[in-house]
């Protein structure tokens, strides 16, 4: 339903309520959907900020894009104006609030304006899996494949090498996403959960 629908509704259902005196007084109804925030998303091509791009795409929410197209150095130096501690993008404004970390903006707004879209409800057994996959991109894969970037600015451009027998860093965290499956008891591939005694 719609922020502007859901609240009429609520409206329209508070005004024809009729509580008997000695009821006893319920809790408010719950809210789906936060009123429409004003987003300003501080934006460079190929960078992570496109994970909000897409996100408010897909929500539906309004928002005013900040970058200057082809131009990636000029569009941190706009990040950097108003973001001049950590000139990273994303950098986005949330009803005036300044914001980083695509992570955490991403739950926010779908914790406000989602409205149960594109995340597994709490209780459902897809949500651990979800949970994990969020945070890995930014956590374990993220750091990987920084790590094996700043060996190829280090050296040139020349591909990490594998360090006794094992993959470099981002290898690593790019395979074990392409060949994770879900755990399941009993199951024997590389991903299962230990065995219990
Ligand atoms: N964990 C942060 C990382 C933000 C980040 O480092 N963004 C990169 C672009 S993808 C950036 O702004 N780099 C410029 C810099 O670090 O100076 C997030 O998920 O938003």
């Amino acid at each position: 339903m719609k922020p502007i629908l859901a609240a009429m509704a609520l409206a329209v259902s508070a005004a024809c309520a009729t509580t008997p005196a000695d009821a006893p007084a319920q809790a408010p109804a719950t809210q789906t959907a936060a009123a429409t925030p004003e987003i300003i998303i501080y934006h460079a091509e190929s960078r992570r900020s496109e994970r909000i791009v897409w996100l408010c795409e897909e929500l539906g929410l309004p928002y005013d894009l900040r970058y200057r197209r082809g131009d990636v150095a000029g569009s941190f130096a706009d990040i950097r104006a108003v973001n001049p501690g950590m000139a990273v993008a994303p950098t986005v404004f949330y009803n005036g609030e300044l914001l980083m970390e695509s992570g955490a903006i991403m739950q926010l707004l779908l914790d406000r304006h989602g409205d149960g879209k594109l995340v597994p409800a709490v209780d459902s057994p897809d949500y651990p899996a979800h949970l994990m996959w969020m945070h890995y991109a930014e956590g374990t894969l993220a750091a990987d494949a920084v790590a094996d970037y700043r060996v190829a600015q280090a050296t040139d451009g020349l591909a990490p090498e594998p360090v006794n027998g094992r993959e470099p860093a981002g290898q690593r965290g790019m395979s074990f996403a392409n060949t994770f499956s879900k755990p399941t008891t009993g199951s024997a591939d590389q991903t299962s959960p230990p065995p219990t005694s």
